[in-house]
């Protein structure tokens, strides 16, 4: 022991006492427990065997990619187990720029992690995304956590292991004036911290809040019921998030649906029609009309249902994409509008989908009667509902009962989006 402490203790300070010794070494061992243990919630075990027979013959390599992942867990960006493909697209980036580097002679220093690495678990409500084409870029990944059976890994485990491995990197505090910190901040990783509320006549539910569940209907999918008659809403709106092989049965008969592909590939067989719906297409279903949705390979959906309102009218099954939709004249609005439902005294809803340059705003501070379910599918700004303000951003959830004061300001650097459900045809005397 004194021969191990005299190796230990030189440099400067005073030689440390065997206690000491015995301590700081429990403390390595904890915090090497405790980053084993995050690791393992990070990765897939097919993923987690390969980096263990990479460590075999290059455990610097396997040490820098473990790094990386808890950096971009500590992050917030990682909310899947990284599974094999994910983790050999990785070891093929380190490679290039392991090539990179070595090819440069003058290159400027950069930490442990490299900011593209991060980049590439960046989701896009985490992260700007200046290559803003149109497209909605939504996937199940960004709409939060799933239920507690569900094979996300524990935030108490994950929060105790970033913390052992901050501890083990010594004080660093340097993340505290980095530059990144301009690019936003992860509130949501903060201990208890959400941006949901609801309140008598609206409720904001941001991702972090989904509880995906069981749901009869559904095989081998789940769901998460974000808005429905419980609050009052005359509609419920729901996400589905379907595995392979999955399939979901029609409502009750007398609940018509509404389906937006958020990612994946849904088939909808309705009657003698049988679509195919990739994402950014939709299908509405009129109750009464038996119908299956199938997914081969997974799919995210947003749903809309509701009891079927109107009586003596007959609304058909429709499908589409939502870009094939004509832009709608708005009078006095400059936000672009596409209704995805045909405006006929038939439907008892219609299905906007708004689009926003960054600054623009509704100009009319809206006070009506109709019900509004919105999911915000790319962007970010400010929504007025009654006297409050938020903060609001891809992924986020609204519902607005009738009569709430409400008003959207797109912010950002790139286009805002959402969807939005709206009942129309609905006698405002009959409550
Ligand atoms: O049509 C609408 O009521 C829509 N403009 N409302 C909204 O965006 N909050
Ligand atoms: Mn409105």
């Amino acid at each position: 022991m004194a021969q191990l402490m005299q190796q230990q203790g030189g440099g400067a300070g005073a030689p440390k006492s065997a206690e000491e010794m015995q301590a700081a070494e429990e403390q390595r061992e904890a915090a090497e427990e405790q980053r084993r243990a995050m690791l393992v919630n990070l990765m897939q075990p097919a993923a987690r065997d390969r980096l263990a027979r990479i460590s075999l013959v290059k455990p610097d390599k396997a040490r820098a990619i473990e790094d990386m992942l808890i950096m971009a867990a500590r992050r917030g960006q990682i909310q899947e187990k990284v599974s094999e493909p994910r983790l050999i697209e990785l070891l093929e980036q380190v490679s290039e720029q392991t090539e990179k580097k070595t090819k440069v002679t003058i290159q400027r220093r950069r930490g442990a992690l490299d900011d593209d690495w991060l980049a590439s678990f960046c989701l896009p409500r985490v992260c700007a995304r200046p290559d803003n084409n149109k497209t909605p870029a939504m996937s199940m990944s960004m709409l939060g956590t799933r239920d507690r059976a569900s094979d996300s890994w524990p935030a108490a485990a994950a929060v105790a292991a970033v913390a052992a491995a901050a501890r083990q990197s010594s004080w660093d505090y340097s993340s505290l004036l980095a530059p990144q910190r301009f690019a936003g901040i992860a509130f949501d990783d903060l201990p208890g911290f959400t941006r949901s509320v609801y309140e008598r006549n609206y409720a904001l539910v941001s991702p972090e809040s989904f509880v995906f569940a069981g749901n009869p209907g559904w095989t081998n999918a789940t769901t998460a019921h974000i808005i429905s008659p419980a609050v009052g809403a005359n509609f419920a709106m729901l996400l589905a998030d379907m595995k392979a092989h999955s399939r979901g049965e029609r409502p009750p008969e007398s609940h018509e649906r509404f389906i937006f592909v958020l990612d994946g590939v849904v088939e909808v067989v309705a009657g003698s029609e049988r679509v195919t719906l990739h994402a950014d297409d939709f299908a509405y279903i009129p109750a009464h009309l038996k119908h299956t949705v199938t997914s081969s390979n997974g799919a995210g959906l947003l749903l809309f249902e509701r009891r079927y309102a109107l009586k003596g009218t007959s609304p058909r099954f429709v499908h589409g994409g939502t870009q094939a939709q004509p832009v709608l004249p708005v009078p006095g609005e400059v936000f672009q509008l596409r209704k995805l439902l045909p405006q006929t005294a038939d439907y008892d809803f219609n299905v906007h989908v708004m689009d926003f340059l960054p600054g623009e705003y509704l100009n009319v501070k809206e006070v009506h009667y109709n019900q509004h379910g919105l999911l915000l599918l790319q962007g970010k700004g400010i929504y007025r509902l009654g006297n409050d303000w938020y903060p609001v951003q891809a992924g986020d959830a609204i519902w607005m009962a009738p009569y709430v004061p409400q008003w959207y300001a797109a912010l950002g650097t790139s286009e805002s989006r959402y969807i939005l459900y709206k009942d129309t045809t609905v006698d405002p005397l009959h409550a």
